[in-house]
């Protein structure tokens, strides 16, 4: 089995800490939580920004200076930006951050309910979102809130817009979006393309049963704040850290090595 990829999604965009008060928010705090995530065995970051108020922002500069922060502290991990931001978000403001050229950038194929919201997807964005990281050699990861949003990334593949490789990642659990639970899992696996390369985001309570079954099944796995602030239940995480921990010695339990940077941007296909 290829090795593990753990990607650590540090704070996403509607946590805040009141929910937990070690969530990172400014530059500063991403780029230690992204340090302290590699080394605990995370080999890439999904980044949202926020204003030091803990307000979500899609600018650019705020962007620039997470990325600034954490190559500064000597982090080599995969750095892979958000195009989803915050609900309510314009297009045009959350596509800034690709063209900053990162490495990875996520791309969502639909438009999902999200709690009380709607995270909107409109066919026109998505295809434009894909066309400029193509421009800027972005690889996107397709983001699946549910299972419709397969065949338009398909779609998207098909049309040339998306190269093969692009990696998928279920975001599962979500209110509005596909329930987290194992059948809902091998329902999705079983719908991709033979050898598509695919990782679980679990949200809240789902986080820890599904990260073991992708471990298991082939798969990547995704852990962090923006999906999930507990440790177990009634109790929150210390750090996120903590959680790519866990994930770690559970990988070594079952057998499945865990891949560094440098090898998650060769199995990847990322030459940067
Ligand atoms: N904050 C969510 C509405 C992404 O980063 O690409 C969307 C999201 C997806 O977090
Ligand atoms: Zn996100």
């Amino acid at each position: 089995m290829e090795k593990l990829i753990i990607t650590c999604a540090l704070s996403g965009a509607e946590v805040t800490k009141q929910d937990n008060p070690n969530l990172p928010v400014t530059p500063e705090e991403i780029a230690k939580a992204a340090l302290e995530a590699r080394e605990a065995g995370a080999s890439i970051v999904h980044l949202h920004a926020r204003q030091n108020d803990g307000t979500p922002t899609q600018d650019k500069e705020v962007y620039a200076e997470i990325m600034r922060q954490i190559r500064a502290s000597g982090n080599d991990i995969i750095l892979q930006l958000s195009t989803g931001g915050a609900v309510g978000m314009t297009a045009d403001e959350r596509i800034q951050p690709v063209l900053l050229q990162p490495e990875m950038a996520t791309l969502t194929t639909g438009s999902v309910n999200f709690g009380k919201d709607v995270f909107l997807n409109t066919p026109a964005d998505i295809e434009r979102f894909a066309s400029i990281m193509q421009q800027h050699g972005v690889l996107p990861e397709l983001e699946i809130f549910d299972v419709g949003m397969i065949r338009n990334a398909l779609a998207l593949i098909k049309k040339g817009l998306v190269p093969e490789r692009a990696p998928f990642d279920f975001v599962m659990g979500v209110p509005g979006g596909i329930p987290g639970t194992p059948r809902d899992l091998l329902f999705l696996v079983e719908s991709l393309p033979k050898g598509a390369r695919w990782s679980v985001a679990g949200v809240g309570r789902a986080q820890l049963p599904l990260a073991a079954m992708a471990i298991l099944l082939g798969g990547n796995v995704r852990v962090g704040f923006e999906d999930n602030v507990y440790y177990e239940k009634g109790i929150l995480a210390e750090s996120n850290a903590q959680l790519v921990a866990r994930i770690v010695r559970l990988a070594k339990e079952l057998g499945r090595d865990v891949a560094t940077p440098t090898e998650a941007r060769e199995i990847l296909g990322i030459h940067s």
